[in-house]
């Protein structure tokens, strides 16, 4: 065996207990350690039963993610399953934690199988662009049926372990040691005169309309491969003799192996690890937080104090009168009511929250021994001067002073007050309490404890935070302007607002981008265009026509006209011809003969824009890496994750082309399409964004 599986002889039941911190992964180790564990087991004398049981925190947290993409080594997950399952002995799985991936398969291939009460299970490759290669899309419609199958595969959730006992996943749940309630379980299963019970051997569940479920998945995947294939998998599970559609499952696992979905999602999973682990905060501790203070009570105000509230901190919420901190609480019991029907929290947490960790206030007195301090009042700087200026003067010293500006001059800010070490940006994104990007803005001074503490924070609401420094935008804003930019250019030059969003829908976004101005407000674009003016582009190559939407009162959904036309209780918009009216009318105006753009087109300029100003960003140290701005667009900007994001995405269309694009668009437009230096750098050294992040 090895060290990652540890041997116990308990009576007649063997006990190979899985010791491979941080969450028992299969690693090569491991899989060799459980052949082997099942030998050692069959060899000894008097053993009737196995138990298969993990140490510490979890079952097994499933297939060793950090070996993808490697060349890899016998014994394969699949025969480690066929062997535990085709032993003669009984084989009990007690699991505790997750059970997630091959941990689960590995869990059917056991004969019985049973768990504590928190326990949760799920096959989630789809979240790393695969699907269950291990038997899992075999075994578990046997025990579940093919419908719940297909939901837990091709979602990838985690089931909790009552709903796992109704599903027919696991046998029994019992609380107490893992390994005790095991050895009980086996003991009474042999007690009883139980025989092996093999999953591969119960009849295949009945078949459904396999075409249609297929199409609904593919639908609801919005251009992801693994989930569609899932079903695909379920389906010969269904049709083939087990050896045979493990078989199938294994090709399709394989051919899913290779793509280029698999890679952006891996890197996705490993980046949202990785991007708020900085190695200058090492060390550095945080400030304490118990107690935080929210300025402003509107939605961004509400939202970070329901974010801050959910986490268990305690929020001092000042707004300017008693009616505006009344109209602020009735925005977090929204809030929260939106939290108390997704099961987000207990209606006893939800009233304690209201009834006593909400505390409103009018005067700034009522910050004086909060730990940190964050605004989110009117966007305009002479404004949060003043409430900086005041917080300055009245919070104790160390209380760290933060402001949710989405582009003002941190630097700025912190000079109007006598200690700008402890002042930060924590930009969040509406919704707050829901969006889980925040950028950590740092300004020159910010200290690095401060810094630590925004982090901190960032973890205890349960966000992605990424570390940014001061630019106008900072980095996700920064770069969504300039790939909005590149599509009011094409517009101008005869794309459509319509084909553009469907375009974008098409290569995964939530939202085109027309789509999304609509549902954030025109008007927020109009008052940055006018806040712009003095640097905008002095050939107006962005078009007039949104200001003259906005004058005649057209916000978007706000107004229930934008670029397209809201009807009341209908979901989505209609384009608006209004608007193919103005563009056209404006067109003329500038002497601009429309061309066709083609929907391939579209996406590469669009992309080679996006990616030419994240790679501005990270050359300007603006962020620390390219995962940086993957994980801003992912989680801030309805980035496909199965593409990893912009940077990600770049890599595997190979830079070389992308700044050759990108030099033949300068041709034609030298203000806007100026190539990146970090870019033109990574081309001539032959090198792409992720030897960047192996090297930080
Ligand atoms: N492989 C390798 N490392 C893993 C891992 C895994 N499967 N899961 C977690 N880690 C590392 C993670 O990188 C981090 O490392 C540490 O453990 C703590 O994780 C054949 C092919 C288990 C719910 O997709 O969902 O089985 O940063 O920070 O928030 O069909 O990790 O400390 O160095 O996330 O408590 C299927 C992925 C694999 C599960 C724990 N399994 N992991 O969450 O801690 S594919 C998964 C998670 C497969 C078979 C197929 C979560 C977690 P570090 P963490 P957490």
């Amino acid at each position: 065996m090895t060290d990652k599986i540890a041997y116990e002889r308990h009576g007649d039941v063997a006990v190979l207990r899985i010791q491979n911190p941080p969450v028992n992964a299969l690693s090569h180790e491991v899989r060799s350690g459980l052949m082997a564990g099942m030998d050692h087991a069959e060899a000894d004398a008097g053993v009737k039963a196995v138990l298969l049981v993990g140490d510490g925190r979890a079952f097994i947290a499933g297939a060793d993610i950090k070996e993808f993409g490697k060349t890899p080594k016998e014994p394969h997950l699949p025969d480690v399953c066929n062997r535990i399952e085709a032993s003669p002995l009984i084989v009990v799985a007690s699991m505790h934690g997750v059970s997630l991936g091959g941990g689960l398969e590995v869990a059917l291939s056991a004969h019985y199988r049973t768990a504590q009460p928190d326990a949760r299970f799920g096959l989630p490759e789809v979240h790393l662009g695969l699907i269950p290669g291990a038997g899992g899309t075999q075994r578990l419609p046997r025990v579940t049926g093919v419908e719940a199958a297909i939901d837990m595969i091709t979602s990838g959730r985690h089931v909790k372990a009552p709903e796992a006992l109704d599903m027919g996943v696991i046998d029994s749940i019992a609380e107490g040691d893992p390994q005790t309630v095991g050895l009980a379980h086996a003991e009474a299963l042999l007690a009883e005169g139980a025989t092996r019970r093999p999953v591969s051997e119960m009849p295949a569940p009945p078949p459904i309309d396999w075409d249609a479920s297929y199409e609904a998945v593919l639908k609801k995947g919005r251009g992801q491969i693994a989930p569609a294939q899932a079903v695909r998998a379920v389906q010969a599970s269904v049709e083939l003799p087990f050896s045979e559609g493990l078989k199938a499952e294994r090709q399709m696992f394989w051919d899913l192996m290779k793509t280029d979905q698999r890679q952006g999602m891996i890197h996705a999973f490993f980046s949202e690890r990785a991007v708020s682990n900085l190695p200058e905060l090492k060390g550095i501790e945080p400030r304490e937080l118990a107690a935080i203070g929210v300025i402003g009570g509107g939605t961004m105000g509400a939202g970070i104090a329901t974010a801050a509230l959910l986490s268990g901190l305690a929020v001092t919420l000042i707004e300017m009168s008693d009616a505006a901190a009344e109209a602020a609480k009735a925005r977090i019991a929204g809030n929260l009511a939106g939290a108390l029907k997704r099961g987000k929290l207990s209606q006893e947490q939800h009233d304690n929250i209201l009834n006593s960790a909400l505390s409103l206030a009018t005067d700034y007195a009522a910050l004086k021994d909060s730990d940190l301090v964050i605004e989110a009042v009117f966007e305009d700087m002479d404004v949060k001067k003043s409430v900086f200026g005041d917080l300055d003067a009245i919070c104790k010293p160390g209380t760290v002073l933060a402001t949710n500006t989405s582009y003002l001059d941190v630097n700025e800010i912190a000079a109007s007050t006598s200690r700008p070490g402890d002042v930060i940006g924590l930009h969040f994104f509406s919704p707050a309490h829901v969006m889980k990007l925040l950028e950590v803005v740092v300004a020159d001074q910010t200290g690095p404890d401060v810094v630590a503490t925004g982090f901190a924070l960032g973890k205890r609401l349960g966000k992605i935070s990424v570390r940014a420094g001061v630019c106008d935008g900072f980095i996700g804003n920064r770069i969504l302007s300039t790939y909005r930019t590149a599509a009011d250019h094409m517009i101008l030059d005869g794309a459509s607002p319509y084909q553009i969003d469907k375009v974008l829908t098409d290569f995964g976004f939530a939202m085109g981008p027309y789509a999304v101005a609509d549902l954030a407000g025109l008007d927020i674009g109009w008052a940055m265009r006018k806040r712009l003016a003095p640097t905008r582009d002095p050939r107006e190559r962005v078009g007039r026509y949104p200001d003259k939407l906005c004058e005649a009162g057209h916000f978007g959904q706000k107004t229930g006209k934008g670029f397209y036309v809201y009807e009341k209780g209908q979901r989505g918009g209609t384009p608006n011809p209004e608007v193919t009216a103005l563009i056209e009318a404006e067109r003329k105006e500038r002497n601009i003969t429309p061309r066709a753009f083609s929907d391939v087109e579209i996406v590469r300029r669009y992309m080679a824009a996006m990616v030419n100003e994240a790679a501005k960003v990270v050359g300007e140290g603006i962020a620390r890496r390219p995962l940086d701005v993957d994980m801003v667009l992912l989680f801030g900007y309805g980035f496909p994750r199965y593409r990893g994001g912009p940077l990600k995405w770049a890599d595997l269309v190979g830079l070389p082309d992308l700044l050759a694009d990108i030099e033949r668009y300068a041709e034609e437009d030298d203000y806007f399409w100026r190539p990146a230096p970090l870019l033109r750098e990574l081309v001539a050294d032959g090198r792409c964004f992720d030897d960047l992040n192996k090297d930080a």
